[in-house]
């Protein structure tokens, strides 16, 4: 058997998304996500230039061997580009995979370990009473867990706090806005928002919360510490990863539940904060650390160390990264929680495909492969449209983490 065709395809209902499609001899074909937030056309063109004339002629169903190819053949190892790419290409060849065993994804990685998976959704309010509503709005719907995230006063805009409730979209098209950012009052306001949501809800409900890698450790430290009463399912990105041992502090102050790594890329990125056990939930997704191939090492190594996985699905991550994600956390031990924000109606259209919610949890269906397909024609009624992520600045003008 033999890849005989693969190609990207860009599209944009709503917003933009990168997808491969490798074709073989013998008929069948698979889809990988390489949607890359802000710099899609990069991933793009390392997939059509670089990518897929390696690809051309090789079996498809040696996956472990052409994950390595891409990988060390590269020369120049990870990077969300590269990594992307990559993931793109594994994800591809698991649903071909699939498709040949006339099983889908979950049976190939061991089969069920439970039968859903748990997913959180997002409550963003411009207020505290704003907030409650949302979550009262998820829960309603089912949901166990919800994150929840406030505007705070002072601030006239902050990144996770969307306009648009149930289809939170975090990029906005043309150039970069601009936001503001205050840590002081941050620092003050998010422990009475988790005040006001447990007065309201209870201790039943799992709440969690994303810093967005706005803190320094001992910042980070006395956030998880004012929220302990709250008892969060998990604080998230509370400090910028790229110093890991940074997280010491943090984890010698607190019992708050850490959360990282929607930004790594490759396990390396994960080593320090795993094997020091100094976070709690690995965020790591197959579209942006190395497809499932390269994840499932990645929940082996978070398993020896008491660490669960808790995969980043936020709407730029394509109905084709979700229902990997889905098939990855049914068959994982150690799965922990799954991000899910809803897609546009657009986007489930281009996307039609077999997972489900229900009662607060996400079931990947049991289709032959990922159970996700493509509609080509209509992804091409939404032509791409530059977006990009907010930038963020201190009140003194100094630029800033998101
Ligand atoms: O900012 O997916 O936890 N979820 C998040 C997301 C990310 C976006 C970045 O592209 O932090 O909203
Ligand atoms: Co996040």
């Amino acid at each position: 058997m033999k890849i005989e065709r693969a190609y990207t395809i860009l599209t944009c209902p709503g917003r933009n998304f990168v997808t491969l499609k490798i074709v073989t001899d013998e008929g069948f074909h698979g889809l990988g996500d390489a949607t890359l937030n802000g710099r899609e056309l990069a991933v793009k063109a390392y997939l059509d230039e670089h990518v897929v004339p390696c690809l051309l002629g090789r079996d498809p169903r040696n996956i472990e061997d052409i994950w390595q190819y891409l990988y060390r053949g590269a020369y120049w190892r990870r990077g969300p580009v590269t990594m992307a790419a990559i993931a793109a290409v594994d994800v591809a060849l698991w649903d071909i995979k699939g498709k040949l065993a006339a099983m889908p994804v979950y049976q190939l990685l061991g089969g069920k370990s439970r039968c859903g998976a748990m997913v959180y959704g997002h409550a963003n309010g411009r207020d505290i009473e704003e907030t409650i509503d949302e979550v009262a709005k998820y829960a309603a719907m089912g949901y166990r867990a919800i994150r929840a995230q406030s505007g705070i006063p002072g601030i006239p805009s902050t990144y996770g706090v969307a306009k648009d409730k149930l289809y939170y979209e975090p990029a906005e098209k043309g150039l970069p806005p601009e936001n503001f950012w205050s840590t002081e009052k941050y620092l003050l306001h998010v422990p009475k928002l988790f005040e006001s949501l447990r007065v309201k809800f209870g201790d039943d409900v799992h709440l969690l919360h994303d810093a967005h890698h706005r803190l320094t450790p001992i910042e980070a430290a006395r956030l998880g510490k004012s929220l302990e009463p709250y008892h969060l399912f998990w604080l998230e990105d509370a400090v910028t990863a790229e110093l890991q041992e940074g997280f010491r502090i943090v984890r010698q102050h607190t019992t708050t539940p850490l959360a990282l790594g929607e930004v790594f890329n490759t396990i390396w990125d994960a080593k320090t904060v795993i094997t020091e056990q100094l976070i709690d939930y690995i965020r790591m997704a197959t579209v942006h650390s190395g497809g499932i191939t390269h994840l499932k090492k990645v929940a082996s190594l978070a398993e020896i160390y008491h660490v669960l996985t808790g995969c980043h699905g936020a709407t730029d991550l394509s109905p084709v990264s979700l229902a990997a994600a889905l098939h990855f956390d049914i068959s994982v031990n150690n799965f922990g929680i799954q991000e899910y924000m809803l897609h546009t109606r657009e986007t489930d259209e281009v996307f039609p495909h077999t997972y489900s919610f229900s009662d607060g949890f996400l079931h990947p269906g049991d289709a032959p492969g990922l159970g996700v397909d493509y509609d080509e024609k209509l992804a091409a009624q939404f032509p791409y449209e530059r977006a990009y992520l907010p930038i963020n600045r201190k009140l003194d003008g100094t630029m800033f983490n998101w």
